[in-house]
């Protein structure tokens, strides 16, 4: 088999591979991708930081003509790139190929964004003085990028880093090296530079240790689990590294007596169950006011009925596998904790047996739970959600926002008056009205509060806070 190998300095290296395999069949072999050294990091962003002064003054056109080159290239491979996603990560083939195409837009959002870099011209508070503000790229930015979104969260954070004129190391989860390496190749091909973009596959404790301990990155931007995250903050302060932190959700949907049961039960079952529940925006806090609690229960136990656990590229698969065996173990882990601090199992638990070996888990749904139990605190992030019953309105709004996290908040109702209040109210990044709490657009800023985020926001126009830094410049004139 050949390896698919590290990127740096403009040249394909690396000897040493590991296997990726297939969450819906672990007798699959997705392919061998390198696995890099501390030494292998260490060049990469010795060649990021080679390549910064040019590539930093590189003019607005070029970049423009290599992002829309990179986001055509994904458009015209969706189908490909999709199946390749959900056969290294097991979400399902519909849901690979949405992802797929949402990468393909941030590359042409931010190849648009290139081409209209602008600053502000004021006049002095100083007679026959003129500021400038300007924004200038930061320099050599770290790239740590999760699992569970393999080629939307790394095209995420390298279109705006390029956009800017920042150079780049990329570190990729180790168990989703594929869309990395393949967004990578396209816009190696689109005409970088050498050294501008250096991918880096391998582990985080020797990849993204060597990038923490790194003078040279003048910012990290991570997705991926609290601990970690620390992990990286703490490093960045040492160095006075700019940081943008996106972590874990305890995401709450709140359903109201008024709410319509059949839109509902639909953003719950979206938020909580598709993508197997591995998202840092799914809803694993079902908060359910008494007037409506059993009718909504009744209806999402048979909504979790009609859904099909199975290997990600059948057709008619609702939910693909859990990613690994770890984190299978994680959420059975949990499906036990809950049950024995006495939430009740109102559906699923299992693990099921399907035609090839992999990692199948039945949705689960808890209901009796209290927004004091670990199994409503701790981030899960696999397909298990619980049920909460309150009073009212005023209770459901404390309940969701009593959490450690604040990334999404969700709710359910026709009542345009507590829409209105939980919009204003609701202590989250983001909030989602009759929609499930994940599944955002690509053009407007994702981010969130609390111990979710730390940090500017991502995508859109918000992105450049993060990927640039301010200049204000005086001249007599
Ligand atoms: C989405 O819900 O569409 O890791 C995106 C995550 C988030 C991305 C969620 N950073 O789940």
């Amino acid at each position: 088999m050949t390896i698919y190998q590290n990127l740096i300095a403009g040249e394909w290296t690396g000897a040493d591979a590991v296997e990726n395999i297939n969450p819906s069949d672990t007798k699959e072999v997705v392919g061998l991708y390198a696995s890099g050294s501390a030494t292998d990091t260490n060049n990469a962003i010795a060649a990021a930081k080679a390549a910064f002064p040019a590539w930093s003054r590189s003019g607005i056109w070029e970049r423009h003509v290599i992002l829309k080159k990179a986001g055509d290239e994904i458009m015209a491979r969706k189908d490909e790139l999709g199946a390749l996603l959900a056969r290294e990560e097991g979400k399902t083939l519909p849901e690979a190929i949405g992802e797929t195409i949402r990468a393909s837009q941030i590359f042409e959002f931010f190849a648009g964004e290139a081409l209209r870099l602008a600053g502000e011209v004021v006049p002095s508070v100083r007679p026959n003085i003129g500021v400038e503000i300007t924004r200038e790229p930061l320099g050599v930015i770290g790239i740590i990028t999760p699992w569970n979104f393999p080629i939307a969260i790394p095209a995420w954070k390298i279109a705006p880093a390029l956009c800017y004129g920042n150079t780049i190391v990329f570190k990729p989860a180790e168990l989703v090296p594929g869309c990395s390496w393949a967004i990578v190749d396209i816009l190696n091909r689109a005409g970088l530079p050498k050294g501008v973009l250096n991918l880096v596959m391998g582990k985080g404790s020797i990849v993204g240790q060597t990038m923490l301990d790194s003078p040279d990155l003048a910012g990290i931007t991570f997705t991926g689990s609290v601990g970690t995250g620390k992990r990286v903050a703490l490093s960045s302060i040492e160095h006075n590294r700019k940081i943008q932190l996106e972590m874990g959700g305890k995401n709450p949907m709140v359903i109201l007596d008024d709410a319509d049961l059949s839109v509902a039960v639909e953003a719950a079952a979206n938020s909580a169950f598709f993508s197997t529940g591995q998202r840092c925006t799914a809803s694993s806090r079902l908060i359910v006011t008494e007037g409506i609690h059993d009718r909504f229960v009744q209806a999402m136990t048979e909504k979790l009925k009609t859904l099909n656990v199975d290997h990600a590229l059948k057709t008619g698969t609702h939910i693909g596998p859990v990613v690994d065996e770890r984190q299978l173990k994680t959420d059975t882990d949990y499906i036990e904790i809950g049950k024995k601090e006495g939430a009740k199992l109102a559906f699923g638990g299992e693990l099921i047996s399907r035609d090839t070996p992999g990692f199948y888990l039945q949705p689960t749904l808890f209901t009796e739970a209290t927004n004091q139990m670990r199994i409503s605190r701790e981030e899960i992030f696999g397909p298990v959600a619980s049920v909460i019953r309150v009073k009212d309105y005023e209770e459901a709004l404390a309940v969701a926002n009593d959490t450690p996290f604040g990334l999404s908040s969700g709710i359910a109702t026709t009542s345009l008056k507590h829409a209105t209040h939980f919009k204003r109210n609701a202590e989250a990044g983001m909030v989602m009205v009759n929609l499930p709490t994940a599944g955002v657009d690509f053009h407007v800023p994702f981010g969130g509060r609390k111990a979710s985020s730390y940090g500017s926001r991502e995508q859109g126009k918000y992105a450049a806070e993060f990927f640039t830094t301010v200049k204000t410049a005086y001249t007599l004139a």
